[in-house]
């Protein structure tokens, strides 16, 4: 099923896995482990954890529900020890992200015209401080920057009121959420909150948990991770459009090869800057290699591929294999979404694994300590210890698939208003609207918008789903915005290569071309999520429809983590219907599966469709996107 178009062709999905297996080769002559190993060891899984039927939150269980023992010892039935592990799961999610984005604002923090960090987005720092009622008239900007800092960190833990960002919701929007009782109030508070609902003997109800679920959903997105996103542009820069290249084809023989991988921008925005440093490159020379080059695995690469441009090495279940190369340094990690299989793995290559974060300690990896105060100093510790490991490399054992593809990554809400305001003929002046986008869409050319995210699990052939779905889409004339490894995935097929625009149906071609973008488009790592919260948001304003109107569905295919289930509650939350493709452990209660699917539309206007058939998931969301059309008349 290979496509060509002129010299561009599709990377296919077989051809990474040819690519992988060679890499595995290697891993089999040094003793690696693997994860493709270790899934077979873990199968098949353990049906009460896959039905979502085991509870062990008190010491009188575990307790595993059959039909023959309906009730734990407590007492609790399927449905309530599935509701309480489901919010379990959204509430480590909403901690998980949300903690990204309060490291960001301690890093906001610490700007210092003189330091590490700086402010380098002005003017998007005073306009929130203006959405937030902070006065900025005749204040230094770095005196700002710290006193927004401060307010975002108050978001945490404030003992009153509600989140901030909620605002930027349609009035509609936010009278769903106030008469749901799912506005997010402090964020911390929405996790402890979550973590006393599911203690043994509090909520069993499963309306009771899905409704918390939602609202530690939404201090998620419309909380910590919007703190995340807002903060990080203004310290490194709102997105703009940039050209990169993906996939491992991205490292290079010659070079010292430093691979960033994680989550944080504050660690990998640091390295890259000194990767680039003169006094380094010839540290590199010195050691005998010609370079050094950057690359990216998982969000750190979403976030400097999009500021920086620095090249994506690939995504969640790619990580293993930047190592396999035997042509990496070092891989830095951060925190979140790290194999620790890296550890072992790096044991068995020269490769340095250095972990820098007290929240993600791991065996076998050099610790080097990050933080704000010494960033500059141990991103140098860093970039050094990578090229004085260059002399080590074996080169019996390097071998780095000749596969790679370019993509112009970078659309941030901003960019994307820029450029698509190019599209219409429109004579009167919508600069800074999505109105140009809406008429794409009403008038048909665009027949709708789907959000793709979200991770790699081996339960779906790798990258699969994310690609034939969005290869499917885009030939139907349906955009994608894509984020975190869905747009990593992207990226490597080729699908973020402007020249993909041949593989859409023709109004969205003829929108690529007017706009100059590829048909994907990458709006960034996975706390970015929040910038697609804030687009559908502006564009159910600019049109007057509610939000749940717009023919925008969401998606994640093949997504594992916590965090997916807190985006995938946010997101359903903010009137946005949600298709996931892995089920989240809620098969063993159809009441739960009642709530998810179908009872919280009565508050919040959308809700889940699980489908595992790729196929038809697909041909269910562009059903639904029809749907909303006619049901708007458009
Ligand atoms: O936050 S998509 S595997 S890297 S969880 Fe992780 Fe999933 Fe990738 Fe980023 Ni998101
Ligand atoms: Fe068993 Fe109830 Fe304890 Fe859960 S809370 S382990 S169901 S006794």
């Amino acid at each position: 099923k290979e496509i060509y178009m002129g010299d561009f062709k599709l990377t296919t999905v077989e051809e990474m896995e040819a690519a992988t297996n060679r890499l595995l080769e290697t891993g089999a002559k040094v003793g690696a482990d693997a994860w493709q190993i270790r899934v077979k060891n873990q199968t098949p899984h353990c049906k009460f954890g896959e039905q979502g039927i085991c509870c062990r939150i008190c010491a009188m269980g575990p307790c595993r529900i059959t039909p023959k023992a309906p009730r734990g010892i407590c007492g609790c039935d399927a449905h309530g020890i599935v509701g309480r592990n489901y919010l379990k799961f959204t509430a480590g999610g909403a901690a998980t992200h949300s903690d990204h984005g309060r490291e960001i604002c301690h890093t906001l923090y610490a700007a210092d015209p003189n330091g590490a960090y700086k402010v380098k987005d002005p003017d998007k720092l005073i306009r929130i401080a203006k959405e937030w009622g902070v006065e900025t008239e005749g204040k230094d900007i770095y005196d700002l920057a710290h006193e927004m800092a401060e307010l975002a960190l108050m978001e945490y833990g404030k003992p009153f009121g509600v989140q901030r960002w909620l605002k930027r919701a349609p009035e509609h929007t936010q009278k769903l959420w106030h008469d749901a009782e799912i506005e997010p109030r402090a964020i911390d508070r929405e996790v402890a909150t979550s973590l006393h609902m599911t203690h043994m003997g509090c909520s069993s109800k499963p309306e009771a948990l899905v409704r918390q679920s939602l609202r530690a959903g939404l201090a998620d997105g419309w909380g910590g991770s919007m703190c995340g996103t807002e903060f990080s542009d203004v310290l490194f820069g709102t997105p703009k459009p940039i050209d990169t290249e993906a996939n491992l084809g991205v490292m290079n023989a010659e070079n010292v090869n430093i691979v960033v991988h994680g989550h944080d921008p504050s660690l990998s925005e640091m390295v890259c800057e000194y990767a680039d440093d003169p006094e380094m490159i010839a540290y590199a020379k010195s050691m005998g290699a010609k370079g050094i080059t950057v690359s990216g695995v998982c969000c750190t690469s979403n976030e400097v591929a999009m500021r920086r441009g620095i090249p994506m090495a690939g995504n969640f279940l790619q990580q293993e294999n930047v190592v396999l190369t035997g042509a990496c340094e070092a891989i830095v990690v951060d925190v979140q979404c790290i194999f620790p299989a890296l550890g072992p793995l790096s044991k068995c290559f020269h490769t340095k694994f250095i972990t820098t974060s007290p929240i993600a300690q791991m065996p076998d990896s050099d610790y080097i300590r990050f933080d704000v105060g010494t960033a500059a100093e141990k991103a140098k510790q860093i970039v050094k210890t990578a090229c004085e490991n260059f002399k080590n490399r074996k080169p019996e054992l390097v071998y780095i698939p000749d596969m790679k593809q370019k993509a112009t990554v970078g659309y941030s809400l901003e960019a994307l208003v820029k450029v698509l305001d190019g599209v219409t003929n429109s004579q009167v002046d919508v600069t800074g609207t999505t109105k140009p986008l809406l008429e794409c869409v009403t008038s048909g050319v665009i027949r709708g918008a789907v959000a793709m995210v979200g991770c790699n699990n081996p339960k779906v052939r790798p990258d699969t789903a994310h690609i034939e779905m969005m290869k499917k889409l885009i030939a139907n004339d349906i955009v994608v915005v894509a984020s975190g490894c869905s747009a990593q995935a992207a990226a490597k097929a080729g699908l973020m290569d402007k020249a993909a625009k041949d593989l859409c149906g023709a109004g969205l071609k003829r929108v690529c071309e007017l706009a100059d973008i590829p048909p994907v488009l990458h709006m960034g790592s996975c706390v970015d999520i929040s910038r697609m919260m804030i687009l559908v948001a502006e564009l159910a304003k600019d049109s007057g429809l509610k939000i749940s109107q717009l023919p925008v569905v969401g998606c994640a295919p093949e997504w594992m983590s916590e965090k997916a289930v807190s985006i995938g509650n946010y997101v359903v939350a903010t009137g946005i219907d949600t298709f996931l493709g892995v089920d989240p452990y809620v098969s063993g209660s159809s009441e739960m599966g009642e709530w998810l699917t179908n009872g919280v539309r009565d508050w919040v206007e959308a809700a889940y469709t699980v489908e595992t058939d790729i196929d038809k998931l697909c041909d269910k969301m562009i059903e639904r996107i029809e749907e909303k059309r006619t049901a708007i008349g458009i």
